[in-house]
């Protein structure tokens, strides 16, 4: 059985807007009240996965979610024309594109029982993402249907926040053999909330049947989580052996890097100085919050915001390392800006998953003419522009309702309408 990496994209769905729905995520914070492009926004998640796809990487998706999320306003007892604000902004919310909070996912080498597991996050501390879970959970039971291969699990229980795959890393010396799990969690008490915590990251590496011995739980550093790294994404990320780090992001990181090479000696560990690239630079370009892949040639590869290459600082970095011997050995630059203006990047947008992309339901599969098909879908239906205070509009709900529908029924997905 083969197993690669395959990136899931969330598809951006008709809802995207700004509603500065994020304590703690600049971006967000910054652009609330801005006035959206919805069908901009998915077409450059699409062109992402294109680019993809033409890099020789595997690559799938994941619809978005129905929204204005009815349910989640009903056990409010509420509803769109009478909600307050807020609550209608966070029923509204298209949030659900950032797949990489989607769930934890351990690949089947990882296990003890052999398979392939992903925990569904609960999302809990942002009012507008925590009422993801039960579409995202229904999607990962058909993408990931075949017990034989996967063991798909809900969402750990209230109190304990958990992100999903944005606080979590895997080493390993190739995706398809065994590897170190790392979880990393935040500690309250900060300017902004802590929105991984240790509990949650315990009870999935529980379920998930890991290895104690090559499982870590690392405190992300308060100082990362105040200067607006809400998910440790935000400051690192890891590719088979290497991974690559700004010098903030842990709250020990000699004591991290030592753990880990005490696990992994052969791990790369490629940490970017603070006095090269601040805290506040690697915020604002997402430097790190880029897809570190390896590419069919061997080589690894960093799929990067356009903003990282806007950032003299960054880019100036990047560029030195290139040209030096270390292990990113191409930079490519994408266009995700409607993403990013919420505080999402390219790493956000996806969840990975190692497996053998004949056990998965080929309807999450991308090819380049399903893209195609996708793209074509959006452009009609998709709405062109959101100004925060049409989130009420009748007219607008059901120009998103009726998109969505209309892009299950391309992917032959209409069963999760
Ligand atoms: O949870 N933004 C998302 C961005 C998630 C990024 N994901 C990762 N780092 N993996 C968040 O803060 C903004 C929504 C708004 O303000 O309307 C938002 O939810």
């Amino acid at each position: 059985m083969a197993l690669v990496e395959i990136n899931f994209d969330g598809i951006i769905g008709p809802s995207h807007n700004y509603a500065g729905l994020s304590p703690g995520n600049i971006a967000s914070a910054n652009n609330a009240g801005a006035v959206s492009q919805p069908r901009a926004a998915a077409l450059q998640g699409i062109e992402k996965m294109r680019a993809n796809l033409r890099l020789g990487l595997a690559q799938g998706f994941f619809m978005p979610l129905d929204r204005p999320n009815r349910a989640w306003l009903a056990a409010l007892a509420t509803d769109m024309g009478h909600a307050d604000p807020h609550i209608r902004a966070a029923a509204f919310s298209a949030s659900a594109m950032w797949a990489a909070n989607a769930a934890t996912v351990s690949p089947a080498p990882d296990a003890q029982d052999g398979k392939c597991h992903l925990s569904a996050a609960n999302l809990l501390t942002m009012a507008h993402r925590s009422h993801e879970w039960t579409g995202t959970l229904a999607q990962l039971r058909l993408a990931f249907a075949d017990q034989r291969h996967f063991a798909v699990h809900g969402p750990v229980p209230p109190p304990f926040g958990d992100e999903g795959a944005a606080n979590f890393m895997r080493l390993c010396p190739s995706h398809g053999e065994a590897g170190l799990e790392i979880f990393v969690y935040g500690k309250s008490g900060g300017p902004f909330p802590a929105r991984q915590h240790i509990e949650s990251s315990k009870a999935i590496a529980r379920a998930h049947r890991l290895d104690p011995e090559r499982t870590l739980f690392i405190q992300q550093s308060e100082a990362a989580i105040a200067a607006g790294a809400f998910h440790n994404d935000v400051v690192a990320v890891a590719n088979e052996r290497v991974l690559f780090t700004h010098e903030q992001a842990f709250e020990d990181p000699e004591a991290a890097y030592a753990a880990i090479k005490a696990i992994m000696p052969e791990a790369e560990i490629v940490v970017v100085p603070a006095d090269r690239v601040s805290l506040a630079d690697a915020v604002q370009s997402y430097l790190f919050n880029a897809q570190l892949v390896t590419l069919p040639s061997g080589e690894m590869a960093l799929i990067l915001p356009t903003e990282a290459q806007a950032n003299p600082h960054v880019w100036g970095w990047l560029e030195e390392h290139v040209a030096g011997n270390g292990p990113i050995r191409r930079l490519v630059p994408v266009d995700v800006r409607q993403s990013m203006a919420n505080g999402g990047g390219p790493a956000c947008l996806r969840l990975r998953v190692v497996a053998d992309p004949a056990t998965i339901d080929q309807r999450f599969i991308a090819d380049e003419g399903k893209l195609d098909r996708m793209a074509e879908m959006i452009a009609v239906h998709w709405p062109d522009a959101i100004a925060p205070d049409q989130l009420g509009d009748p007219g607008l709900i059901e120009q998103v309702q009726r998109a969505r529908l209309a892009l299950l029924e391309t992917c032959g997905l209409s069963e999760l309408a």
